[in-house]
């Protein structure tokens, strides 16, 4: 058979299984989807430094990259399985069996893996592979797919014993294939299957390749008792480019490995204090939200922001202090550590001292004053001031165990982050930046230093002196400070650089270190062409 006939049998034919099966997913349960199985398995099994790559290649977009990676791998094997069938069908279903297998154990080793998650794959194996054993038979018995279409209207194919080159009667040729109604019939089956794949990710707001917010059940938030005076008006009132004091929900950095954004039922919700403590318990959402209630304005950084990079976001939470809910469990003295799960798997491990130690560590319920959104962990999640998001963020919490470092590892402590990991004191230009005319400009950003404070940010151009900048408003220890310093730009290329000092007085260091393990440092550098 024709080796692009055969691998374009292959590609249609995996096209309309997986079709099949994102859309049995859709209706039955949209994260047991082949894509999204497969995609979130690789996720957890790819090696750091190839999800660091692809986070900074790739953005905020590395979902949807992910998504037509695999997409192009399916399209591979699946050609390669249509390849194989043509010569021998037995070896072709060997195949298609090995890739249903894998399809259906991602699906079912996923953490919130039901019974019914093997649906889906079984049913992409099933479609896939009566559809790739159906298209060769066409194809083997010459008769293009409008042919086959046609059905009993045709005659019979007769063909003379011990001959294989010739039939008798009026119908085609064995080995007779009309090439271009053979891929017009192709396209026809990948039309179907991306209707039926359209049809699926619309189903299922947020999942595959529209990476949209899920809308959450509305939940309705108590009032807080003694909420803090309304953040005062930033520096982006007067000074254009820099960072809002308040960094707007919808331009809130994401990050997380769920490939689909987990939207459990507020309704159904339940949050487990548990472990090594005297006393374990469930809250339902109701039971939260009936303890005292507090509202806090914190700064969140991704461990993964490099120097300068956009990764941290500010604004007022909304929730329940978790020293609270931890001493209501009464914690064992050996306990040094808390486990947090997410009802999607992830954990994250922070340290007991840390949650107890007076800080504003909380389950969150609410971002500037709205319930939380999907992405952003609803209806609850952890949030840690001070520590980066992989070690006291937890979104769409469901579990706090008591534990300790020595028992227990989390999501990415087990692949070799630190367990320890305060944010690092950090400077970020905001503006100028590229090319700008000369004149009066100024060098602005915002500078943090999570739950010790910026006490001071110094900018420096080209090798001149390090200046002072002015500092926008104090909101607290655990909240980013914006900054600016005024700059006579004049013609040329220039080199800007900044420092953050933190309230103990220390100093950014200006050594430069990468991500792993526990945080980028070095001084942020922007440079600029200043036009005559
Ligand atoms: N369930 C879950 N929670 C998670 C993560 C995750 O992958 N899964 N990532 C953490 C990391 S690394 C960060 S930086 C913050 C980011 O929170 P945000 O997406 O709301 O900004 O969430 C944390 N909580
Ligand atoms: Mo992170």
């Amino acid at each position: 058979m024709d080796r692009v006939v055969a691998a374009t049998v292959g590609v249609t034919s995996a096209g309309l299984g997986v079709a099949v099966g994102q859309l049995v997913a859709a209706l039955t349960e949209p994260a047991a989807s082949p894509i999204l199985a497969v995609g979130a398995s690789v996720v957890d099994l790819t090696p750091q430094v190839a999800r660091e790559f692809a986070i900074r290649t790739f953005g905020s977009h590395d979902k949807l990259a992910l998504t037509l990676g695999i997409l192009v791998v399916t399209a591979v094997l699946a050609a390669m399985a249509g390849l194989v069938g043509a010569r021998s069908r037995a070896a072709g279903v060997a195949v298609v069996t090995v890739l249903g297998v894998v399809l259906v154990l991602a699906a079912v080793s996923r953490p919130a893996a039901g019974v019914v998650s093997v649906l889906p794959g079984l049913l992409t194996t099933l479609v896939g592979g009566a559809a790739l054993l159906a298209q060769l038979r066409w194809v083997d018995r010459g008769l293009s797919p409008r042919a086959v279409r046609a059905g009993g209207r045709l005659p019979p194919i007769r063909v003379a014993p011990g001959s294989d080159a010739g039939v008798a009667g009026p119908g085609p040729r064995r080995g007779w294939m009309d090439r271009r109604a053979f891929f017009a019939g192709s396209a026809g089956i990948a039309a179907g299957a991306g209707l039926l794949a359209w049809a699926a990710d619309a189903l299922v707001p947020g999942q595959g390749l529209s990476p949209g917010v899920a809308a959450p059940q509305p939940v309705v938030l108590p009032p807080v008792a003694s909420p803090p005076p309304p953040l005062p008006a930033g520096l982006e009132t007067s000074v254009r480019g820099v960072t809002p004091l308040v960094t707007p929900i919808g331009d809130f950095y994401r990050v997380d490995t769920a490939l689909s954004v987990p939207t459990p039922n507020p309704s159904s919700w339940k949050l487990t204090i548990g472990g090594r403590v005297a006393q374990p318990y469930t809250l339902t959402l109701a039971e939260l939200l009936a303890m005292p209630l507090v509202e806090r304005d914190i700064t969140l950084t991704c461990v993964s922001n490099p120097v300068g990079g956009p990764y941290c976001g500010s604004t007022r939470w909304t929730g329940v202090l978790v020293a609270d809910l931890l001493r209501r469990a009464a914690p064992d003295p050996g306990a040094d550590m808390v486990l947090s799960r997410s009802v999607d798997g992830f954990t994250a491990s922070t340290p007991l001292a840390v949650l107890l130690d007076g800080r504003d560590a909380m389950i969150a319920v609410a971002m500037d004053g709205k319930p939380l959104t999907a992405t952003h962990g609803a209806p609850a999640r952890l949030l840690t001031p001070g520590l980066y998001g992989y070690v006291g963020a937890t979104k769409w919490l469901s579990e706090l165990k008591v534990t300790t470092f020595a028992a227990d590892s989390a999501y990415w402590t087990h692949r070799g982050w630190a367990d320890h990991a305060p944010v690092k004191t950090a400077a970020r230009i905001d503006t100028p930046t590229g090319t700008l005319p000369a004149g009066q400009v100024p060098i602005a950003g915002v500078a943090w230093a999570t739950h010790r404070g910026i006490a001071r940010v110094e900018v420096q151009v080209d090798q001149g002196p390090w200046q002072e900048a002015t500092l926008g408003p104090d909101v607290g220890l655990d909240y980013w400070r914006q900054w600016y310093l005024p700059w006579e730009a004049t013609p040329g290329r220039h080199r800007l650089r900044a420092r953050a000092y933190d309230m103990a007085g220390q100093v950014q260091t200006d050594e430069v270190e990468d991500v792993i393990p526990d945080g980028a440092t070095g001084y942020p550098v922007i440079n600029v062409e200043v036009r005559t």
